[in-house]
């Protein structure tokens, strides 16, 4: 079952910095607590749930209505995509986004750098991996919390064949009016509208929501600004190894059709998403490893 606490990660435990304890649903879960920052990862999906700079908000968005059970992924936080992204290209019975956001990964280990804590959690492949997904593989969530929350994804191709992938960290983040904000650092960058038959178009300013909107931006690495008037603040998201970004607001329609999202709670929230997707999957020899790495950042506005 997925609920219990493995009483060997005791070990991992920071005494007033980095506690393991039952969280929502039972799930286990690292609380993080240090005088620079209080952060929440849970060992289900190694998603990391809540990131607040001392003296500051909620950086991310949690659904009040989300799922907390083996099988389903977690609503808001950062969910992890692996290996695929969306629906799976050549079995449309496969979980949307992949296996691994859905099921209890292990903990690696908890370390502290200063007021930093890192996080690290591990997923490996077995027989119910491959009932998806043919591949051997090692893959590491590494979450350092501090001012800043620095998140790295880690493969390794374990087995004696190539291997490719797609992956995503589908952060959501907390907004005061998804009206009102403001997205920058896409101008002029190609992207396919998944709300228009994934018709390619190029994105021309900042990005406002108006409607539902679901894009995949295209071979880009530029560093992303949210811009927050009502909880003034600007969140910078930068990225290494990824090269697309993808942006997602479901609007009010497809929010009333996620039975874990509140139908109102659309208004708090966008994705913005490092990530590696569609024709930008990545190949991996045997015993390579591929680290995506994005920071989240909080500035006054
Ligand atoms: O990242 C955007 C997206 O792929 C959208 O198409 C939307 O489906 C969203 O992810 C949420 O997916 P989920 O499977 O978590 O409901």
């Amino acid at each position: 079952m997925e609920g219990a606490i493995a009483k060997s990660d005791r070990r991992f435990e920071i005494p007033g910095t980095a506690q393991i304890e039952e969280g929502n649903g039972g799930l286990p879960k690292v609380r993080i607590t240090s005088p620079e920052v209080v952060g929440e990862m849970y060992l289900h999906g190694a998603h990391v749930t809540s990131w607040k700079p001392v003296g500051g908000e909620e950086v991310l968005f949690l659904s009040a209505q989300s799922r907390w059970e083996d099988g389903h992924a977690i609503r808001g936080g950062v969910p992890v995509c692996f290996p695929w992204f969306g629906g799976k290209a050549d079995d449309p019975k496969a979980p949307a986004h992949g296996f691994v956001r859905t099921k209890a990964w292990q903990l690696e280990s908890i370390a502290q750098v200063g007021d930093a804590v890192t996080v690290s959690m591990f997923t490996e492949s077995n027989a119910s991996t491959k009932r998806w997904w043919p591949a051997d593989f090692r893959l590491v969530h590494r979450a350092r919390f501090g001012s800043e929350l620095g998140l790295e994804l880690v493969l390794t191709n374990t087995g004696t064949t190539p291997l490719r992938f797609e992956e995503a960290l589908h952060t959501y983040h907390r907004v005061g009016d998804i009206q009102k904000a403001r997205v920058q650092g896409l101008d002029a960058v190609r992207y396919l509208d998944k709300t228009d038959s994934n018709q390619e178009k190029k994105q021309r300013g900042e990005i406002v929501i108006v409607s539902e909107t679901d894009r995949v931006y295209l071979n880009t690495q530029h560093a992303v600004e949210l811009e927050d008037p009502i909880l003034h603040r600007r969140i910078r998201v930068t990225k290494e190894n990824s090269l697309t970004t993808v942006v997602w607001n479901p609007w009010a329609q497809k929010a009333k059709a996620l039975a874990d999202l509140g139908d109102d709670e659309w208004t708090q929230m966008i994705c913005i998403e490092s990530s590696n997707a569609g024709d930008f999957a990545v190949d991996l020899a045997p015993g390579e490893q591929h680290t995506m790495k994005a920071i989240v950042r909080v500035a006054d506005f």
